[in-house]
């Protein structure tokens, strides 16, 4: 899954993608580089952002979502937790809602995925992006995360969202402490067994991955990202979410080779 941020802000892009024009460059080169999917997101989730109305980011979105349709061959997901804009955005194109706050943020945002038709990604965290880092508090990473992820997939089989559409996200870096969102790296094959849903990784240059980049800002920390991406592969993630989508194919490939040379080891 190709990044494709629209706003002002995100801390992990290169270039601003506010112009409808660059964006779908943007897309078609993430195409033309491998990637199975674009996620289009027009609110930052960046660590202490502030919220941005649903009309701010449609305004964001919309021509970008336009713009794509009938030029890109592959789905498109709209990042949002906003019931008006994930309606917006599916009539407008968006196969898939990938809702990072888990269905928490608005009531009625399972209701308007149900009833759109489209896939629902559920990413895991913990408060709003201005407050997640106070509730980064475990006993037991995984095991909290995926009772947490399990509550918001009920709540949308609860709305009618059938369960072959969902997607679970342990959402690393969410209301995490680089430690926790190492863990559930370290133990992802646990909580995919636990939720037994397709998994998505989105670990890409993000700042749990600092430390291990020498302090460098975020879109030199590729190789970091690249380890996380090797290891959410060889525990049988689904879907990784990448912002260096030409590299990230390179290393998604070489992961899943030694993942199946090890599933034929063992004659599975
Ligand atoms: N991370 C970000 C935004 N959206 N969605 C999912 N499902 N999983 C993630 O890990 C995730 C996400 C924040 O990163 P960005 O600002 O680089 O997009």
């Amino acid at each position: 899954m190709g990044i494709l941020n629209v706003t002002p802000d995100s801390f992990a892009d290169v270039v601003s993608l506010r112009d409808p024009a660059t964006a779908v460059a943007a897309a078609l080169r993430m195409e033309a580089d491998g990637a199975d999917l674009i996620d289009v997101g027009g609110e930052s989730t960046r660590p202490g952002a502030g919220a941005i109305t649903a009309e701010e980011e449609l305004a964001r979105v919309l021509p970008v979502l336009r713009a794509l349709h009938g030029r890109i061959g592959i789905p498109i997901s709209i990042d949002t937790s906003k019931a008006d804009v994930a309606r917006a955005a599916v009539a407008a194109g968006a196969a898939i809602v990938n809702d990072v706050s888990g269905l928490h943020l608005d009531p009625a945002q399972a209701r308007a995925v149900a009833a759109s038709g489209a896939a629902l990604i559920l990413m895991h965290t913990r408060g709003r992006p201005a407050t997640m880092y106070a509730e980064a508090v475990y006993t037991d990473v995984v095991a909290e995360v995926t009772e947490e992820l399990r509550d918001s997939v009920q709540t949308a089989l609860d709305a009618g969202v059938p369960l072959e559409r969902v997607i679970v996200d342990p959402g690393v870096g969410f209301a995490k402490r680089p430690s926790h969102s190492y863990g559930v790296l370290a133990r992802l094959p646990e909580l995919a067994a636990a939720l037994d849903r397709p998994v998505l990784v989105g670990p890409s240059r993000k700042s749990f991955l600092r430390d291990a980049a020498g302090g460098r800002p975020a879109p030199e920390r590729d190789w970091g990202t690249a380890a996380a991406v090797t290891a959410a592969v060889l525990a049988g993630a689904h879907i990784v979410r990448v912002h260096a989508v030409a590299e990230m194919v390179q290393v998604v490939r070489a992961a899943e080779e030694i993942r199946r040379a090890g599933l034929r080891a063992h004659g599975i």
